[in-house]
């Protein structure tokens, strides 16, 4: 799809942002004091609450087993997948029975502190009574829709941020072993992010850790952890319209963190203390950048990065499903793989690593994996990134419950959730795809990134002649046929890269493929976090490049804690440069330059194995 055409897609989007205005509650204008008795006593029929748990469980357990609903499809993948001896074609989910103690980091790093961790509840999940297949919510207007709204307007809504506090409240002092509860809301992160579950398989004998970064299951985990969240906030106060707010850093006046997160519930301590507000979140970020020398350039100027950045990885750089969604993880080992789609690597990994405070040994609480949903603005910024894969689906003609990839094995893949009746729910990917169907929605607001497409930094004409009298600089550059590493990165890596020929694709067909920059074979040490950059061609000097020049293609960003993701199968970054290849005039070369640019102090523990083109339909 062309950018220019996709400016008629939203079309719709506009008549959509009129009519959610029109029908927004107005409620906002009574004031409300005494904000904080409010709290205080509904934190004292905490025990009500607990009870009121009991009671729900007692009753659901001798209801009737819900009828069968389009999730029904998923269950009887599942009793296949048990009973079945065989390994074809089995979707992935967790077994729930091995959910066992695991390391914050990989223990043998020598540089930075590890300790175990211990995330799994005290009951395991596995002897829950019941475990009910997901019942998409009815679409009556006895349920109405949750309006996610953007958190930077949301600071004088007296009202919303009362409700939204005491809900916090009232989770944060649950007993720790309530399935409501803060404390086991969060180590659902850890869990299913540091490898708590082994995968479930047919024969029972896997002994592979059951992930969901770094791969296709990305979004839809991610959607589902927000969902039953917000939920059980609604639940906890009694309102089923409440919504999550989402930290709305593609709009520059959102990007700063929230000052709802600033105050009383929502506060975390753990953060970057250097990235407060007033300070735009920068989405290219890394830590340990300003050791390197790197000066953070003005607040205009990195708003302005940021919306260069994400028109890259929302648009140009991720035009196929798997570039946007991540590699396609299958059951086992041999389906191992880690590779996080655009958004996933920045601005997800990035601003994770840009709240958390780096003074901390794991740059807790949101700079690493096992700690990231302790922070309240977690989940405002997971709803981001949810909203993000709304508004990719929409843009590249992915509509209702059209999935982008038919693969069985994608829409089976399940996890397990308590939703807000505090029973345990299987869902699977299936019924992730289609937001509309799970009774929210957001806000619409002005999405500045579609019209930031940039410019190459010098014109295409000059460029080609630099890089001609570059290739003849055989000490400065690496050789065509050495495009096969392994390389420490160092600094940077500049390699040329053989386009291969075309010619599998039917005359007509072109305009479909999408030639994709594999950056392959990447493993970072134990431990570390990393970030490095990818450019296409580029002329500059790479310390003033920016995701503001159209030779940036992507990135790849690691969380501390990503590292058994990083074990086996296969480790990819993937982006789409056609586009690119289009605005630099280098569609017809046989070859282009890739400069792989490390971020950061940790590139000399970042290796890559090779870099090649590949076309995908
Ligand atoms: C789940 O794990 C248990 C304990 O390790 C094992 O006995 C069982 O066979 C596993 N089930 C599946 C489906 O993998
Ligand atoms: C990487 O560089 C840093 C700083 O120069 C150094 O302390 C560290 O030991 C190096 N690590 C490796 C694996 O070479
Ligand atoms: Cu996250």
């Amino acid at each position: 799809m062309k950018p220019s055409s996709s400016v008629w897609c939203f079309v719709p989007f506009l008549v959509g942002l009129v009519l959610v205005l029109i029908l927004l509650p107005q409620g906002n204008q009574h004031q409300h004091h005494g904000r904080s008795n409010q709290i205080l006593s509904q934190l004292s029929s905490k025990a009500i609450l607990v009870e009121g748990w009991l009671r729900d469980k007692q009753s659901t357990t001798d209801a009737e087993p819900a009828s069968s609903s389009s999730s029904s499809s998923c269950s009887t993948e599942y009793y296949y997948y048990y009973m079945s001896g065989s390994g074809n074609g089995i979707p992935l989910g967790p077994n729930l029975s091995t959910c066992h103690p695991t390391s914050s980091q990989n223990a043998d790093t020598p540089h930075r502190s590890s300790h175990e961790l211990n995330c799994c509840p005290a009951l395991p999940d596995s002897r829950e009574p019941i475990i009910k297949d997901f019942q998409l919510p009815s679409p009556s207007s006895a349920s109405p829709v949750r309006i996610r709204r953007p958190a930077h307007r949301l600071a004088l809504d007296k009202e919303y941020l009362t409700k939204y506090n005491k809900a916090v409240a009232i989770m944060k002092r649950l007993p720790p072993d309530h399935p409501h509860s803060w404390h086991r809301q969060s180590q659902i992160h850890c869990i299913y992010c540091n490898g708590a579950y082994n995968q479930a398989s047919a024969d029972g004998a896997a002994d592979v850790p059951f992930m969901v970064h770094g791969s296709w299951l990305f979004f839809p985990f991610h959607r589902f952890y927000v969902y039953f969240h917000e939920r059980i906030l609604g639940k906890l106060i009694g309102d089923d319209t409440f919504a999550l707010p989402y930290w709305n850093y593609d709009s520059p006046d959102g990007m700063p963190i929230p000052d709802i997160y600033m105050k009383g519930e929502l506060h975390d301590e753990k953060r970057a203390t250097r990235h407060l507000p007033p300070a735009p979140v920068a989405i290219d970020y890394t830590p340990d950048k300003l050791d390197t020398g790197y000066v953070e350039p003005p607040a205009a100027e990195q708003a302005a990065i940021n919306l260069a950045l994400l028109y890259q990885h929302m648009v140009s750089g991720a035009l196929k499903p798997e570039l946007f969604m991540g590699c396609k993880l299958r059951p086992g080992e041999d389906g191992a793989c880690f590779g996080p789609g655009t958004v996933e690597a920045a601005p997800h990994n990035s601003v994770h690593l840009w709240v958390g405070n780096t003074d901390l040994p794991e740059y807790e609480d949101m700079g690493t994996i096992y700690a990231a949903a302790r922070d309240p603005v977690f989940y405002a910024h997971h709803t981001n990134i949810d909203r993000l894969w709304a508004l990719w689906r929409r843009l590249h003609g992915y509509r209702g419950a059209r999935p982008e990839f038919d693969d069985p094995q994608w829409l089976d893949s399940h996890f397990y959730f308590y939703d807000e009746n505090a029973d345990l729910v299987r869902v699977g990917v299936r019924d992730a795809i289609d937001m509309d169907r799970l009774g929210y929605a957001y806000e619409e607001v002005d999405l500045p990134w579609l019209d930031a497409r940039p410019k190459p930094s010098v014109a295409p004409e000059l460029a080609r002649s630099l890089l001609r009298a570059k290739e003849k600089d055989y000490d400065n550059m690496l050789r065509m046929a050495t495009n096969k590493g392994p390389w420490t990165l160092e600094g940077t890596v500049r390699v040329q890269v053989a386009r291969p020929p075309k010619s599998t694709i039917k005359a007509g067909q072109e305009e479909l493929e999408e030639e994709v920059l594999v950056v392959e074979g990447i493993s970072v040490e134990k431990g570390m976090h990393a970030k490095f950059d990818i450019y296409v061609n580029l002329v500059v000097d790479e310390t003033v490049a920016s995701p503001k020049l159209r030779e940036y293609a992507g990135c790849f960003v690691k969380m501390k804690g990503a590292d058994v993701a990083m074990k086996g199968g296969s480790r990819n970054m993937k982006v789409g440069i056609s586009e690119i290849l289009e605005d630099l005039e280098a569609g017809e070369d046989e070859s282009i330059w890739v400069s792989l640019v490390p971020r950061g102090a940790t590139g000399n523990a970042t290796r890559v194995d090779g870099i090649r083109i590949e076309y995908m339909q």
